[in-house]
């Protein structure tokens, strides 16, 4: 068993998009970040950047005491190697999974979370920033479109790396791109999203947190401005 501590979010979706894909047994932890669930003593103990997600894993494959595991790549990373699926087994297809993963958590997370932050969250509109992350996301799809073209997935067989970059596409249009504008991105989006274990996967959220409403001003105030003062617990 799996104990996932989950919101619902793009890192997140990740998760869940693995563990129904691999038939995984786990049960959601919901923490709310717009309460300030990420700053729990027991949820810290596991995931010190006060992040979502985190994982416990109470049947590692060594059978020793439950693994806990914080950061996004290292979980699915992690879930791959347990299950032996969803990282390519070979020297040459493990490199491509793993620059395409490192890519996502390194480039397109960080610069669409700030494309996110300063185009929708920031109490005050800042040209500047909005056109440098809306314009840097873009540049990164571009990249992703090139990658797809002629491919299903972005390495090899449908993996890991997929399941890490999909859930940031579904907020496309926040993100002010247009999925038009690249074809190969469109017809990958499609076929992720038309997958039954995705579908599962976000049936997940809705039960959650139904209908994800729009972040409250309290959200904001828990979620933005945090220093190493004001968070140290
Ligand atoms: N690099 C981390 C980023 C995780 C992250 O930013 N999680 C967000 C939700 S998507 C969060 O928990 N925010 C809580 C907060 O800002 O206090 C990962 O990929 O796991």
């Amino acid at each position: 068993m799996i104990d996932l501590y989950y919101w619902t979010t793009p890192n997140g979706h990740k998760i869940t998009i693995f563990l129904e894909e691999a038939g995984l047994a786990y049960r959601l932890i919901p923490v709310n970040i717009g309460k300030g669930e990420q700053f729990a003593p027991d949820f810290l103990k596991i995931a010190p950047n006060n992040r979502i997600p985190a994982i416990l894993d109470h049947a590692p494959a060594d059978g020793g005491a439950p693994v806990s595991m914080f950061e996004s790549g290292a979980i699915l990373l992690y879930l791959a190697e347990k299950t032996g699926q969803f990282i390519a087994a070979d020297l040459r297809g493990r490199a491509s999974t793993l620059e395409w993963l490192f890519w996502q958590m390194a480039g397109l997370g960080p610069m669409a979370g700030q494309n996110h932050h300063f185009s929708v969250y920031a109490p005050e509109k800042i040209p500047y920033a909005i056109d440098r992350y809306v314009k840097e996301t873009n540049r990164l799809y571009g990249v992703l479109d090139r990658r797809l073209a002629g491919r299903d997935f972005i390495a090899g067989a449908y993996s890991i790396a997929d399941m890490a970059c999909y859930p940031w596409i579904v907020s496309h249009k926040r993100q002010s791109q247009n999925l038009d504008d690249f074809p190969n991105v469109k017809r990958w989006f499609e076929s992720i999203r038309a997958r039954p274990a995705v579908e599962r996967a976000y049936a997940r959220a809705e039960e959650i947190n139904p209908a994800q409403p729009p972040m409250s001003d309290e959200a904001k105030k828990v979620l933005f401005g945090q220093t190493a003062a004001n968070t140290a617990r």
